[in-house]
């Protein structure tokens, strides 16, 4: 079996990780490939940092900071401080020495001419991680956050002002211009199941949809599309969702994300979509609104509830 998600960071990565692990007890061969966001990456000292496919990668190898929710374990910050002492660099984003290890590789290929997706491929074959990690694009889309007085990079909203400036609006810049990396159209058309991670619908999933060609495929795409809530009880499982979904005027709850993400039937996204048992009544209102719902227990604890989480979209998925 095919499977194909469509990812961001933190949330993705667990979401992911819970998925190879169900995958792994099923019989016969299966493929995952993960199409990830690249809107909060950018270049800091030089460096070229992605954020959502190192979170991902390192969860997926194990080697992530389980606490911080991002960056390496057993990670150390010597390099920082010397950037800090050197006023080089955002002191607000801080960059483990392990870490800058990832960067320093994929800026080296960056550098020579190799594109984000082939640098990511070699960086990647360090660790059997059973998930092929695609960047939605080659090209650099950052997010961009419009605030009262002006705009900034996403990552400087999100981890200098912990997303408190209100944003009026999000701008996926230069997306227009953008095409799909090698293998996303292919990885889109060729599953067999569709998964929508449980990931920020607006700085996560949005900047990948934004790229030319991506909601063509996955509405052309035989497969079924399930996605599943990053909002449980009315409020974000982490993260500042809420302070995204604000900025695009739709409310943080269960039924309303899965409503701007849209029925595939009506040019939309989802086919079906997972919300909490704690949401259940919110799954009529969403049949309505043309999209298949079920409630199940989404939050992800542990490996184990991850993997249930991974079990239960890939069952609504064969009910479709
Ligand atoms: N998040 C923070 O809140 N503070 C940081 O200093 C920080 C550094 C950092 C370095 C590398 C990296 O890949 C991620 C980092 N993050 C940090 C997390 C990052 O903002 C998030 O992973 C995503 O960009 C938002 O989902």
């Amino acid at each position: 079996m095919k499977i194909t998600v469509l990812s961001g960071g933190v949330g993705g990565a667990r979401f992911l990780r819970g998925l190879r692990e169900h995958v792994r007890a099923l019989p016969g061969d299966h493929e995952i490939t993960a199409i990830v966001n690249v809107g909060d990456d950018m270049w800091l000292t030089g460096l070229r940092i992605a954020p959502d496919l190192d979170s991902i990668m390192y969860t997926l190898a194990g080697e992530n900071d389980e606490v911080r929710g991002w960056g390496r374990t057993g990670e150390s910050e010597r390099v920082s401080g010397e950037l800090k002492a050197y006023g080089v660099g955002w002191d607000w984003f801080t960059l483990g020495d392990l870490d800058i290890g990832t960067h320093l590789a994929r800026t080296s290929y960056l550098r020579s001419g190799i594109p984000l997706s082939e640098a990511t491929a070699r960086i990647t074959a360090r660790w059997p991680l059973g998930v092929t990690l695609l960047p939605a694009t080659d090209d650099e889309v950052e997010t961009q956050v419009h605030v009262d007085g002006g705009s900034m990079h996403f990552q400087e909203w999100w981890t200098r002002h912990r997303a408190a400036l209100p944003a009026l609006s999000f701008e996926y810049r230069n997306a227009l211009q953008a095409s799909p990396a090698p293998g996303v159209l292919d990885a889109i058309s060729g599953a067999d199941v569709i998964l929508v991670a449980p990931s920020n619908p607006v700085v996560s999933i949005g900047p990948i949809l934004a790229i030319p060609g991506v909601r063509e495929a996955l509405l052309a795409a035989t497969a079924p599309v399930v996605g599943v809530s990053p909002i449980i009880g009315g409020a974000v499982v982490r993260g500042m969702a809420d302070a995204c979904l604000a900025a695009i005027g739709v409310a943080t709850a269960a039924d309303a994300v899965a409503v701007h993400y849209g029925p595939r039937s009506r040019g939309g996204l989802l086919d079906a979509w997972l919300v909490d048992d704690a949401d259940a009544a919110l799954v009529p209102s969403i049949e309505e609104a043309g999209i298949a719902a079920g409630a199940v227990p989404l939050w992800m604890r542990d490996l184990d509830t991850s993997a249930a989480i991974a079990a239960q979209a890939l069952a609504a998925a064969a009910r479709l």
